[in-house]
Parts: structure tokens; sequence; C-alpha cells
């Protein structure tokens, strides 16, 4: 079929709105545009396919990206999580971005906060959407207790200071993105599990951006940190976080210390707190 070239979008929305059909469109640019014209973003970099949004943006932050500037694509072939962890995007499915940040001085006693200000972006995007969704600290938004989105936050140096900052962001748009469960610590879902199949990534991009556009003036306050402990998942539940070779810290979650760490309470009542890790609810609990 020839589709004139006008009346591409409503074909395409047209399309996806049947039950059962698979699509595998890449993202509409003029859409992509429009969604973002409204935010006071830098630049923008769109790619059909990339290694990864957070290596070409940490490369055009060394190489002077302005304050804001975005780097989106519709595939990665070598997205990244912590620890070089492999994250999935394939073409078509999920949104995957990389948003580059000069932090001002203000914010810079704050930067160990931004991964927060990232999460807590996410789940008041999703919440505009009609979705209920959790952190699971530091770096997952779960939906239904299953990771829907992923963050990786990382920073250029400029000696002893940080210089720069790119919060990277990937997020299960539609089934297609859910990996295979052998490839899973955490088991994952997607936003069209839980919502209506034809789910606009443009504009879950544009509400997540106009989020952290939003929050960036309140990263200093009390209240900043409030709003992100709420979110937790597993609040007053036990816990386990392993930090590596082997080493597991148990307690129950309490909430999040000044710098944005895990707050735990073991069993003598002592806090003790957390700076990195995977937490899991604790085996048996
Ligand atoms: C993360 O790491 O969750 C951070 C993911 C950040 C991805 C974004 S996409 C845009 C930007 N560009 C990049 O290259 N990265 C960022 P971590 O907590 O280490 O979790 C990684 C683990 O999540 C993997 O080892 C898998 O078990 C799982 N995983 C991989 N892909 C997934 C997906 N699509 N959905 C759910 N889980 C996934």
């Amino acid at each position: 079929m020839v589709i004139p070239h006008h009346r591409t979008e409503s074909f395409l929305s047209w399309l996806k709105s049947w039950p059962g059909i698979s699509y595998n469109f890449p993202m509409n640019q003029n859409e992509l545009k429009r969604a973002l014209s409204k935010l006071p973003l830098g630049d923008v970099r769109y790619f059909d396919s990339i290694g990864s949004t957070n290596s070409e943006a940490l490369a055009w932050a060394t190489d002077g990206a302005k304050d804001l500037s975005l780097v989106v694509a519709d595939e990665q072939t070598a997205g990244r999580g912590r620890l070089d962890r492999k994250w999935f995007t394939p073409k078509g499915t999920a949104l995957a971005f990389s948003l580059i940040l000069h932090p001002t001085l203000g914010e810079k006693p704050y930067l160990t906060r931004v991964v927060g200000l990232a999460a807590l972006a996410v789940t008041d995007s999703l919440r505009i959407h009609g979705l209920i969704s959790q952190i699971k600290w530091p770096n997952d938004v779960l939906l239904n207790g299953r990771k829907v989105a992923g963050i990786l936050v990382e920073s250029i140096w400029a000696g002893e200071e940080v210089d720069c900052l790119v919060i990277g962001i990937g997020i299960n748009v539609l089934k297609g993105a859910v990996p295979s469960e052998e490839l899973l610590f955490f088991p994952a879902t997607s936003l069209e599990e839980s919502l209506a199949p034809n789910v606009a990534r443009e504009k879950v991009l544009r509400d997540i951006l106009a989020g952290i556009i939003a929050l960036r003036p309140h990263i200093s306050s009390d209240s900043f940190i409030n709003s992100w402990e709420k979110a937790l998942a597993f609040r007053g539940e036990q816990v386990q976080v392993e930090q590596g070779n082997g080493s597991k810290i148990t307690g129950e979650l309490v909430g999040l210390e000044p710098d944005g760490g895990l707050r735990l309470r073991d069993e003598t009542g002592k806090t003790i707190p957390v700076r990195f890790g995977d937490v899991h609810l604790r085996p048996g609990k």
C-alpha cells in the first residue's frame, strides 16, 4: 500500500490502535520536534541507531554542548547500565536518551541527588499517564514491582570538580522492549503492559524532561528529599543490599540520607548509611 506522506502519521496511529498488531516504527521526528518545542532545551541530536546515548552525550559535553542539550535514539546497540552492565534498547520500542547538565555553583553540593532528580521526574511523568510507579534505589523505576526504567548518571570532571553531568534514561515503552528473562537480574515490564497500546514515546519523553527542568531548582531542598523518600520501593521492609564481591548489608529500609544515600536500620536499631549497591527484598521476609 502506498501512503500519501501527509497521511503517514494518522495512518500509523490508526495501525497502532489495532490490538494484537505488532509494530516497530522508528521514532517520528516531526512528532519529536513538536513535543520538545516548548521546553528550554539546549541543542538536540536524534539518531535512528547509536551505540549509547550516554557515550554520545559525554563526547558532546566534552566538545562544548550547552546546558540541557539532549541526545535521543530509537535504538541502542551498546546501551550501558551501572558497572558496565548491558541495557537493551531494541528498535522502535523504547525511550533511550541522555540529557547534559552543567551544574551551577549552587547545585554543585547536591550532585549526588541528581539520580533522584531523574527518578522522580520519571515517576511524576508516569503519574500524568495514570500510573503509580516506585523508585528502587538508587536508579530503577518499578511498575507493579517490575523494572520499567533504568537511569545512569555519569560525570565529567575538571580537576577536583564535576564540570558536567549526563543523565541517561532508558524506558521500556512497548512490550517489545522487555528483554527475555534470562538476560535480567530483576523482572521487567513496559508501559504498554499497564497503558493503552498506543503509547506515544515522544510525549513520555517530553513529560520526563519537563519534570527534570521543573524539579531542578528544588534539588537542594528538604522537600525534594521527602518526595524522593515517599517514592521509594520497599520502605519499612527488610531488604538486602548487594554490594558486589558477595558482600551484603541487611536491614529495614527507613529512608534516605541527606546526600541521597540509602538509610537502613539493623536489628539493634543502629542506622546504616548505604552509598551503592542493588536493593532486594530480604529473602524469607
Ligand atoms: C541501569 O543500570 O538500569 C541503567 C540503565 C540506563 C540506560 C540508559 S538508556 C540511555 C542511556 N544510554 C546508555 O547507554 N545508558 C543510559 P543497572 O541498574 O546496572 O541495571 C542493568 C541491568 O538491567 C542489566 O544487567 C539487566 O539485568 C537489566 N536490563 C537491561 N536492559 C533492560 C531493559 N530494557 N529493561 C529492564 N531491565 C533491563
